[in-house]
């Protein structure tokens, strides 16, 4: 269990020129041919060359067409040494795979009847003996070969060249893709799938063939996908100027992928979770899911593919700047301020809780031992925060202008994230030397403002300082980073103040040092401030504002995201208060204001029903142990429904007004308008539920039954199953009746289980895992299931006695015989151990030592919780 270093980076000894890759394709087995063209990389005097190989069965092996002896070669089961090699040549080889017995979904598998490939990160040398590193660019050619009646449907990277029947029923086709790629890029398909078509034409003109694969019984899910593609590809075109570069684009379906999905040149291959999609099998959610995520892979084709990465490390090169480009997708298409609220909220949960565990890593990380687990939320989102940080310092046109300059500069290569930074700052003449510390250092910076008003001199102060995360881990001391903080000032009356000689009413103020002061003249009157608008840098903000601040920023900020940041500040501060107070067996008041707050925000007709939605949506528990210490997670949950209960006791009427007027019976869309007010319909919804009142739980029956959409349906279901109201399990039963030969909505109906928040739900969990529904080696059905108790189910995965612990370790052990990757997936669901009350603390440390004291562990799990313990 090897780490390496980002330090220790060196270019290839040998860069490939060409590649030609034959595939047989049996049932029981796969024959790789390949043809590669080396060449020595002039920079480097070293005439040895390391191709990475795993699982592979040589069978044969040859230089510029000397046969050399399998016996004689350096072989290991990381790969292949060749030495004394020349400038030039050609290197042949033919190895046999397994591809059924493949349960680790990298490299080729097996998914259903089909066959399918997944090479990013390391997947390539499971196919053939290859330097797999994404620095090492090449174009293919790939021709398969395989059965007609079973393969029908044969699948490469690039542009179908020929095609072609064979002798014994065998079919060919062969496919060419000219932009030189990485391995990770590499893609194969072989089945018998269906397809839908369509056409896109580009703004040069220029026809593309698109397609969407999939098994039969799903073809008719697979419409919503396609436009949200042509969506992606004219929007990539109107804000980027970026055209799409082949004749084809093709999209492959599966059921069984480690991944959202994987951005290979030209054929992407999909979980269908984030493809089928249709009225009756989809929610809101899911829908929006399906266009960012069919947009986040099509962006990669520039950001990803054309300019790729030079090693493991620059990940966030392209994946920080896709998230950024899927979320402004996202943004332009359906509501901006929601999209930011969900991201937000996401990031200060999740990411801000991988930023504090053992697992902290910078955006560009400095040492891995297995990559995959740094596929992470610091490098996808935090990434995505810090290129939105460029967006805000640089403006639209300064930032077009960095992603222009990044294009002229790189395209056709493999770079680093310092080479994007440069771009950026050469472009526009910027010096963004200090902004590079964002790359580099871990944690999440702790950003204080005090403020000060002197009315004589009617001059408003406000001092900043910055200080480094408790979880800082670099070897150097923490050096103060560049922090834009967009900010506005509001009066009494809630207008907001002028900041400066152009009279702009919000600024940008660039916090570079540890201390900093910004001033503010002629002002007449106490300002409130409203900091850090639109979350303008991944910072915890602290700051000494009263409850009445908060009340009076959630009725006026005209910042959206801040507005509902007030709202969920007024929340917490109510959740946390009483939690104490339980804690200390007293009572706690939550003040009148809370509620007049409140119900000013949700009978507010102003306001984007989407945001009201949201402000009234409490903070998740994950959202508060995040921001505390050793929480008792139990008590927690109890201060959260107290409030609920005094909500609903002040508010019910107001509540289900709002149900009944956002309860329309118009035709099903998934319109901005129409997802904003099913969801405000369905937050209220879920206040009436919690009261236990019947006479809310047979509305919530009668949504259920009469809906006409699957979000409203799936809402009340799981409102109903989560209460165990009656009848609750005859709709279960229903719903499995009628979807068990559909594993998305099966997953679905899993995690309404998994998430029942009841003493038992752990034994129905159990149960659960023995229906025949599902299967460890399905990705999707361990999410639903084991994902979802331990992430969704707080007050169960946290039970004092520990069994959640233990179960959670039992299931990793098992998974990581079959699936490394979901194993180390699962098992990090216990890195916020630190957050926790000591009794729970060292349970879950304990089930830690466990699985670390396991024989034979995957790389991947030993390195999450051999980080645990140190
Ligand atoms: N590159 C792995 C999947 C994704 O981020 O698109
Ligand atoms: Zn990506």
């Amino acid at each position: 269990k090897k780490e390496i270093f980002r330090a220790d980076y060196q270019p290839p000894n040998y860069w490939v020129r060409w590649v030609d890759l034959a595939f047989l394709v049996e049932q029981d087995h796969t024959l790789v041919s390949a043809r590669i063209l080396f060449k020595r990389n002039r920079a480097i005097m070293d005439n040895t060359l390391f191709l990475d190989g795993q699982h592979l069965s040589l069978q044969r092996l040859s230089i510029d067409g000397d046969e050399v002896a399998v016996d004689d070669l350096y072989l290991t089961d990381r790969g292949l040494l060749l030495h004394d090699l020349p400038d030039q040549f050609e290197l042949r080889s033919e190895v046999k795979i397994y591809p059924a017995e493949n349960t680790a979904l990298e490299g080729l598998y097996q998914s259903g009847e089909f066959f399918l490939t997944q090479c990013e990160a390391e997947g390539f040398r499971r196919i053939t003996y290859y330097p797999d590193r994404p620095d090492v660019l090449a174009p293919f050619t790939v021709t398969i070969v395989a059965d007609k009646t079973r393969y029908p449907v044969l699948l490469s990277n690039g542009n179908r060249l020929a095609a072609g029947d064979l002798s014994h029923n065998r079919h060919y086709c062969k496919w060419v893709d000219p932009h030189p790629k990485p391995s990770y890029l590499f893609a194969m398909v072989a089945g018998d799938l269906a397809y839908i078509e369509d056409q896109f034409t580009t703004a040069n003109n220029k026809q593309i063939q698109l397609r969407i694969f999939t098994e039969q019984r799903n073809i008719d899910a697979c419409d919503y996908a396609m436009q949200s593609l042509k969506n992606a590809m004219r929007w990539d075109e109107e804000r980027f100027n970026l055209v799409y570069d082949l004749d084809e684009y093709n999209i492959v379906v599966t059921d069984d992928f480690n991944m959202g999905a994987m951005e290979n040149k030209g054929l992407n291959i999909f979980n269908s979770k984030y493809v089928l999609a249709k009225q009756n099998t989809a929610t809101d959610q899911d829908f929006i899911h399906v266009e960012a995520v069919i947009g986040h892979e099509y962006f990669h084709n520039w950001t990803g593919n054309r300019i790729t990465c030079r090693d493991w490390f620059q990940l966030s090169l392209k994946e920080g700047l896709t998230v950024f480009r899927d979320q402004e997708f996202t943004s332009d298409q359906q509501s901006r301020a929601v999209k930011r609220i969900e991201d937000v909220r996401h990031l200060r949960s999740a990411q801000f809780a991988e930023d504090a565990s053992p697992m902290s890593h910078p955006v560009r990380p400095d040492s891995y031992i297995e990559i995959n687990n740094f596929y992470t939320l610091t490098v996808y989102e935090k990434g995505a925060e810090v290129v939105r940080m460029y967006h805000t310092l640089l403006g639209e046109t300064g930032f077009q202008k960095g992603m222009d300059l990044y294009f002229k500069r790189h395209d056709g290569t493999a770079v680093s994230c310092d080479d994007f930074r440069h771009a950026m700052a050469d472009a526009n003449q910027m010096d963004l030397t200090q902004f590079g510390l964002w790359y580099s250092q871990n944690g999440t910076p702790v950003v204080t403002a005090e403020s000060e008003y002197d009315a004589d001199e009617a001059c408003y102060r406000l001092r900043f300082e910055q200080h480094p995360p408790d979880s800082y881990r670099g070897k150097t001391a923490w050096q103060p980073m560049h922090i834009p903080i967009k900010l506005a000032l509001y009066d009494d009356t809630g207008r907001p103040l002028k900041l400066n000689r152009q009279s702009d009413t919000h600024i940008v103020f660039e916090l570079t040092q540890k201390q900093q002061s910004l001033e503010i003249e002629n002002v007449s009157g106490r300002p409130t401030p409203s900091l850090l608008q639109g979350f303008s840098a991944p910072v915890r903000l602290k700051q000494k504002l009263t409850f009445e601040d908060w009340a009076f920023l959630a009725q006026h900020d005209q910042d959206a995201f801040n507005r509902w940041d007030a709202a969920q500040q007024l929340q917490q501060n109510i959740i946390l208060a009483k939690y104490r107070a339980l804690q200390d067996n007293e009572t706690h008041k939550t003040p009148k204001l809370f509620f007049d707050s409140f119900r000013q925000l949700l009978l507010n007709e102003k306001l984007d029903k989407g945001l009201v939605a949201l402000a009234i949506t409490l903070p998740t528990l994950q959202s508060l142990i995040v921001n505390m210490d050793a929480v008792d997670v139990a008590v927690l949950h109890r201060a959260k429904e107290q409030l609920v209960d005094e909500i609903n006791q002040h508010l019910q009427v107001e509540i289900l007004s709002v149900y009944h007027q956002n309860h329309t019976d118009e035709p099903y869309q998934v319109s901005a308008r129409q997802v904003a007010q099913r969801s405000l319909k369905n937050r209220c919804l879920w206040y009436l539920v919690q009261s236990g009142n019947k006479e809310f739980y047979h509305l919530c029956h009668q949504q259920h039954k009469n809906a006409d959409n699957y979000t409203d349906t799936i809402t009340a279901l799981t409102l109903l199953a989560h209460r165990q109201a009656p009848g609750y399990e005859d709709l279960l039963a229903d719903y499995y009746n009628q979807w068990q030969e559909h594993p998305l909505m099966i997953n679905k109906w899993l995690s309404i289980q998994a998430t029942i928040p009841a003493e038992d739900t752990l034994d129905r969990v159990r149960q659960l895992m023995e229906l025949p529904v599902f299967s460890l080696k399905n990705p999707n059905a361990v999410r639903a299931v084991l994902g979802a108790f331990c992430a969704g189910n707080l007050t169960r995965f946290h039970a004092p006695d520990g069994c959640g612990y233990a179960f959670l370790a039992d299931q990793v052990l098992a998974l990581d015989t079959i699936n490394p990757q979901i194993a180390a997936r699962m098992v990090s669901l216990l890195n916020d151990f630190r957050q926790f009350h000591p009794d729970l603390r060292h349970q879950m440390l304990s089930q830690i030592k466990r699985i670390h004291a396991a024989d034979k562990l995957s790389a991947n799990v030993f390195e999450i919780v051999d980080r645990a313990l140190q």
